[in-house]
């Protein structure tokens, strides 16, 4: 029972670090336009981005204490929290961590600045 068990988990780690090459910009541009929308974005972050790392308890929700590992200031938490509920769930994260990559402020990743946050460590690559 316990093999199947960790089969099943090494399997699982495998297809995770294979399909992490997907994380590309090329690969983020659906409809190829050479910048990526939040729409993009939010569609390509669900299981690739960091953030379930970061969810410690794994309860879908970051608090404050697990945003303090993403590296990020912790003074944005307040800014990103849109609901103010003291929580950020991936949509709030992830629209936090688009707008503060968005550096040129037009509402798209252009190409440098996807790099610029994937070397800040919001894919899991
Ligand atoms: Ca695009
Ligand atoms: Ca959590
Ligand atoms: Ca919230
Ligand atoms: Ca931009």
């Amino acid at each position: 029972m316990r093999n199947k068990i960790f089969f099943a988990v090494a399997a699982t780690l495998m297809s995770t670090s294979l399909y992490a090459h997907d994380v590309t910009f090329e690969a983020m541009d659906n409809n190829g336009d050479k910048k990526i929308s939040k729409d993009e974005f939010h569609g390509n972050a669900i299981g690739r981005s960091t953030y379930s790392d970061y969810d410690l308890n794994g309860d879908g929700s970051l608090t404050k204490e697990e945003f303090g590992e993403t590296g990020y200031d912790e003074g944005l938490f307040d800014d990103w929290d849109a609901n103010d509920d003291d929580e950020l769930n991936h949509y709030e994260y992830h629209g936090g961590t688009f707008h503060y990559h968005d550096d040129n402020e037009d509402g798209y990743w252009q190409e440098d600045e996807w790099e610029n946050a994937a070397s800040d460590g919001v894919w899991d690559i």
